[in-house]
């Protein structure tokens, strides 16, 4: 018997020990509630994505779950959507740059069997995902970053943009007047706040995620956030689930925080508590929340998704064969 087919069955024998002290409507009730969450097989296809600019992008990942395709094409497929969107001013090709005018966009991407691909500090590439995956697809390696990465990129061929456009420099230059000396933090909040992790759950039963951004407006030259860490801006297990996460990438390094995510839903909790969980471990590990922003968005191997913030402010979109919407992920706390 398979470790999870073993988890599984103690569960069921737990309810079962339930059962005697319950009236036999109830404990049917019970059972059927476990039997759904615990035991069916994964066919429901769904993705899920951080933030509005998520629907868009939704939607093209859906075009491929829906035509029976790979979750690993979709997730690909869709991010590379905000990617493309010059109005995005944290993801792709109309990114911020960093506090040298640089823009340096970080991806990773990771599917059902574990295998996994990441780029970091990449500079003049339009689709850093697919970047990403090919440094999973050709490499032997998992992460390649700066001028490295770069070369990798044109080698195989990968459009080259010119960054940052005209308007996200005359931006750059306004703030290099205002803050000359000083290395100001900046709030992510509502105005910035746009990396795009995507999750999604095939018509095989498959997960696989990609998340994508330019990351930290105005950064440090060569920071790195969680979005191109495996383990911290993205995690997928496909016996359990798959998580994200958006907000300030240091936090969320932390405390390995979608891994997290993952490890609690391993332990039985519904990616809803799940979220809520690595949250709260967020919040113990800080004594300055100022500022501090950090979302999760989980998706369990059945279908079943959450999220959760720090603040306010926080929302994911939803794609299944019947729903369509954003979703307002609860909080532990207002701005
Ligand atoms: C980072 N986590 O580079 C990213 C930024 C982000 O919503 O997610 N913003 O730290």
């Amino acid at each position: 018997m398979s470790d999870l087919k073993r988890r599984t069955f103690f569960k069921l024998g737990l309810v079962g020990a339930a059962m005697s002290f319950i009236k036999p409507s109830k404990a049917a009730e019970l059972i059927e509630k476990s039997t759904e969450s615990q035991f069916r097989v994964g066919r429901k296809m769904i993705v899920v994505s951080t933030w509005e600019h998520g629907l868009a992008a939704n939607k093209a990942a859906w075009e491929i779950i829906s035509g029976n395709g790979a979750s690993l094409d979709a997730v690909e497929k869709g991010v590379m959507v905000t990617e493309a969107d010059l109005t995005n001013r944290s993801v792709g090709i109309g990114g911020r740059p960093d506090r040298d005018g640089h823009v340096t966009l970080d991806a990773c991407i990771m599917d059902h069997k574990s295998r996994c691909g990441a780029v970091g500090c990449l500079e003049g590439i339009a689709h850093p995902i697919s970047v990403a995956r090919e440094v999973m697809d050709s490499t032997p390696h998992v992460m390649l970053v700066g001028e490295g990465a770069r070369e990798f990129a044109l080698d195989y061929g990968h459009a080259i943009i010119k960054t940052p456009i005209k308007e996200v420099k005359n931006d750059w230059k306004e703030w290099k007047k205002e803050n000359k000396e000083v290395f100001e933090k900046p709030v992510i909040n509502h105005e910035n706040h746009d990396t795009i992790g995507m999750l999604a759950l095939d018509a095989h039963g498959n997960l696989s995620g990609a998340c994508t951004t330019s990351g930290w407006a105005y950064k440090l030259h060569g920071r790195l956030g969680d979005s191109p860490i495996i383990g911290a801006g993205l995690f997928v297990d496909n016996e359990i689930g798959a998580a994200c996460a958006t907000g300030l990438g240091e936090a969320v390094i932390r405390i390995a925080g979608s891994h997290t995510v993952v490890e609690m839903m391993r332990q039985g909790h519904s990616p809803q508590v799940a979220c809520e969980m690595a949250v709260e471990r967020i919040i113990q590990k800080h004594e300055d929340l100022t500022g501090l922003q950090v979302g999760f968005l989980a998706l369990d191997k059945y279908g079943n998704h959450g999220g959760y913030s720090v603040y306010n402010g926080f929302n994911y979109a939803i794609k299944t064969t019947n729903q369509e919407e954003m979703i307002d992920a609860t909080f532990d706390r207002n701005w």
